[in-house]
């Protein structure tokens, strides 16, 4: 769920086209040592965050050197994280045994936080969850970035705070490629990139959000998987999502009946005060029915959205069956099959999730998603 008070603006914001210029100080020492080769795999560059970029099939060091002197001419102000009041609202326990603590601020039913809980709980992560309110956003008020999710890491050498769903989930999954890694290098390969978009404004982006980094180099079998694995990944977050908001709020009383839902699987009653979900749940579903249909227009949905979703989840049934395998990622799911169901889940109490279900066949790989996270099979034995 988008908290409705930006959503205008987040409308607005997605999808659009952008002009870029790197910053940063000439002259910056680059990093000490190279924590990885970093092999930026094969891509296809225009797909990455649509900047234009068609020329790049690969990224090599220099570029990357480049991009890293930019994240650290101007290191942004770090709040005092030991002296945050987190109030977690829930703990989940899984067996993976891994040297962090981990805090997720989120919306329960944001995609993108369904996202991110679909990979914690897959790979067995403990964790702790703030329950943000949409409304005043008490809980991040600490933090510069503004949107949900955000993970906030402990490790012995200290806080990292990690926004965005798709940042996350690389971070974390090249943390687990490696042995005894420090999260702090592996932070390093993601640098952020300012640019101008073409409104003016001044915005920050991790231009390799989509890969992850690798001690030596797949086989080549292996980078044609990682190649198809990124480009549904950035298909989850460039289309699938732009399906869910039209279609959960097609109406007045579907919207109601989905913010009665996001209040209910929030346990929003338990966390905020009665006016504030009183507020989040009318205004929240009328706002977000006037917003859908803007969207609907924006991500040039049909006319009857709901065919909308069920053209892009055929079109995932369609290459799970071409690729004659239960899960996109072979005969386990990887990053897009977690992606694509954890952005599905966020709407599994709506009409629109009952309809999608009714009349298309992605239930079948769904459901065996959910048994593959709830059970967090892919956790890996100490
Ligand atoms: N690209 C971000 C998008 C995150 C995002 O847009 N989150 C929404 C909630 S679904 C948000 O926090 N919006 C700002 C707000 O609610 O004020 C990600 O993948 O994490």
């Amino acid at each position: 769920m988008v908290g409705f008070r930006r959503l205008v603006s987040i409308a607005g914001r997605w999808g659009g086209a952008v002009r870029w210029h790197v910053t940063g100080t000439a002259g910056a020492a680059p990093p000490k040592r190279a924590l990885m080769r970093l092999t930026l795999l094969s891509a296809s560059g225009g797909a990455l965050l649509g900047l234009g970029y068609s020329a790049y099939t690969h990224y090599d060091i220099n570029n990357t050197q480049l991009a890293l002197r930019t994240a650290r001419g101007a290191p942004p102000s770090q709040p005092d994280y030991d002296k945050l009041n987190i109030v977690p609202t829930k703990t989940i326990v899984g067996s993976l045994n891994v040297p962090m603590e981990l805090v997720l601020f989120q919306y329960q039913t944001c995609p993108f936080c369904c996202k991110v809980r679909a990979f914690l709980d897959y790979n067995g992560f403990s964790y702790k969850v703030v329950e943000v309110d949409a409304v005043l956003r008490q809980s991040i008020k600490w933090s510069k970035y503004k949107k949900v999710p955000i993970l906030l890491v402990k490790t012995e050498k200290g806080y990292k705070q990690l926004n965005d769903s798709t940042v996350i989930i690389s971070i974390l999954s090249t943390y687990l490629l490696g042995k005894n890694q420090d999260l702090g290098e592996v932070i390093d390969c993601y640098p952020s990139v300012s640019y101008v978009d073409d409104d003016g404004k001044n915005k920050d982006e991790i231009l390799n959000k989509y890969f992850l980094m690798y001690q030596n180099l797949p086989a080549d079998r292996v980078l044609a998987k990682l190649s198809d694995e990124r480009r549904w990944r950035k298909w989850t977050d460039d289309t699938f999502v732009h399906m869910l908001s039209p279609n959960v709020y097609r109406t007045v009383d579907e919207a109601l009946q989905a913010f009665n839902w996001f209040a209910n699987v929030g346990e929003w009653r338990q966390h905020f005060p009665a006016w504030e979900v009183s507020l989040m749940v009318n205004v929240g579903a009328y706002a977000m029915w006037l917003i859908g249909n803007r969207l609907k227009k924006k991500h040039n949905l049909k006319d009857d959205v709901r065919l909308s979703l069920y053209d892009e989840c055929n079109q995932w049934t369609r290459e799970l069956k071409r690729n004659g395998s239960p899960y996109m990622g072979g005969e386990s799911p990887d990053l897009s099959d977690l992606a694509v169901y954890g952005v599905l889940s966020s709407i599994e109490g709506c009409d629109a999730f009952k309809d999608t279900m009714d009349h298309t066949k992605i239930g079948i790989w769904y459901y065996r998603m959910k048994n593959h996270v709830d059970s967090r099979k892919g956790t890996v034995a100490a």
